[in-house]
């Protein structure tokens, strides 16, 4: 099976231009390809994964990936996909996130050998051009009529866009020119709303170069979950790839959430496992689905595709001392990680250890009454162990690190204390 036999198994090809044509140059030539990101944030999230991760996959098979940073489209705003103008960042914060994300993509590539990736920043050649060569040199192959008829500007039209906005397709476009003139970059890849965008690139390419205008574009399809709700996000947002955003025990349970109805989709899109490894796991599915092998695979996948092994065994072990309560074995780090999203409460310095007293202040029990019972009814356990003694005090051996101390009332309900 050839590399684009592969994408279309996994689900990754949702629009193509020329697809006899693609197959022709692939089967005769290692092609360079691209794929760009703008820098909104200073992390990437999970939504913009899949397309790097495609780019990976023609990286193995000797082809070389492009990684564009957008620099200077970051400074535009890209209008596809959105309903209202977007509010311009400074120079100084598109530098800042441009430096963000170049790191995270320096993760994901292998930049040394015959095919390593290249990185480029399109502020290199855009962010100098002056407006009278833009204007004779690339605007004028774009016909304004071509423009109006893309779906990202047509559905602005009642709302209004701004020229910048709509200038943009022309800078993504002047791109992919650019790629091709200097790096034979033949073909871009991008999310389903990239089309306009791909295609306009296409546009310039053929204008420009007419003897010699092979270059394709290809997208791939929006991610969607069984149940209809939007994928990446959870409660607190989206799922970054920064560790500091979104921590690798967070990342690997985003994974593991995952609905049964999903998984099998997920493995093929996001891991590089093979067909056989995946039909193995889709057939745990359905035969034994309370096992969750499937999600257990995506989970170590990623995680360890995106935070390395270490981080990968430690969101294992936080998320087994969760699971069982025995929460004793876990680091200060881990604590951190682990009991990010749960209620936290600082002791003051003159605190003397009344176990009662900080059970009511940390708004643990209700009132003393209450706290005294719940300690003599066996709820409260600290780090894990249940405390009986309603005279309890607590101790330097309570204290994890000397930082936290977890108390948890019931069966579920955490509080992480901090000193
Ligand atoms: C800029 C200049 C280029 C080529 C691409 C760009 C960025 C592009 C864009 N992409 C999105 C982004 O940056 O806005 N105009 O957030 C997302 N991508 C990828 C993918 C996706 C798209 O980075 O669908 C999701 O991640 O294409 O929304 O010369």
């Amino acid at each position: 099976m050839d590399l684009l036999q592969d994408l279309a198994w996994r689900g990754i090809i949702y629009q193509q231009t020329d697809e006899e044509g693609l197959i022709d140059v692939l089967n005769t030539d290692h092609i360079s390809l691209y794929c760009g990101v703008d820098p909104t944030a200073d992390s990437m999230h999970i939504g913009h994964l899949l397309p790097f991760l495609t780019l990976r996959r023609f990286q193995q098979q000797g082809h070389r990936p492009i990684v564009l940073v957008g620099g200077a489209t970051g400074l535009i705003g890209d209008p596809s996909g959105k309903s209202e103008e977007r509010k311009l960042l400074t120079l100084d914060t598109v530098q800042q996130n441009v430096e963000g994300i170049k790191k995270q993509l320096q993760s994901i590539f292998e930049f040394e050998g015959e095919n390593g990736a290249i990185m480029v920043n399109n502020y290199d050649w855009a962010g100098s051009m002056d407006v009278v060569t833009f204007l004779r040199d690339i605007g004028k192959h774009i016909g304004v009529n071509y423009m109006l008829a893309k779906d990202t500007i047509a559905s602005r039209l009642d709302t209004g866009i701004s020229f910048t906005e709509f200038t943009y397709t022309i800078l993504q476009a002047m791109d992919f020119l650019h790629l091709f003139e200097n790096h034979k970059c033949k073909l871009q890849i991008g999310g389903s709303d990239q089309w306009g965008n791909i295609t306009s690139g296409l546009e310039l390419i053929r204008k420009i170069h007419p003897e010699n205008s092979k270059a394709f574009g290809l997208t791939i399809p929006l991610v969607t979950k069984a149940d209809g709700t939007k994928f990446g996000k959870t409660e607190s947002g989206a799922v970054w790839l920064d560790p500091e955003k979104t921590t690798p025990y967070e990342f690997y349970q985003f994974w593991i959430n995952t609905a049964d109805a999903d998984v099998v989709k997920y493995l093929k899109i996001f891991t590089f496992l093979s067909h056989e490894e995946i039909e193995q796991l889709e057939k745990a599915v359905e035969e034994e689905p309370h096992l969750r092998k499937a999600q257990k695979v995506l989970a170590e996948e990623m995680t360890r595709l995106i935070h390395g092994e270490a981080a990968l065994e430690q969101a294992i072990k936080i998320s087994a001392a969760l699971f069982s309560g025995d929460v004793k074995s876990l680091s200060a780090g881990e604590i951190k990680q682990g009991f990010k999203d749960v209620p936290s409460f600082d002791v003051n310095a003159d605190f003397d250890g009344n176990l009662v007293d900080l059970i009511v202040s940390a708004k643990i029990s209700p009132s003393k009454r209450q706290a005294r019972e719940d300690i003599t009814n066996g709820a409260i356990s600290i780090n894990g162990e249940k405390v009986t003694d309603s005279n309890y005090v607590l101790g330097d051996a309570d204290k994890i690190e000397g930082q936290f101390t977890i108390i948890r009332r019931g069966k579920k309900k955490y509080t992480l204390i901090k000193y």
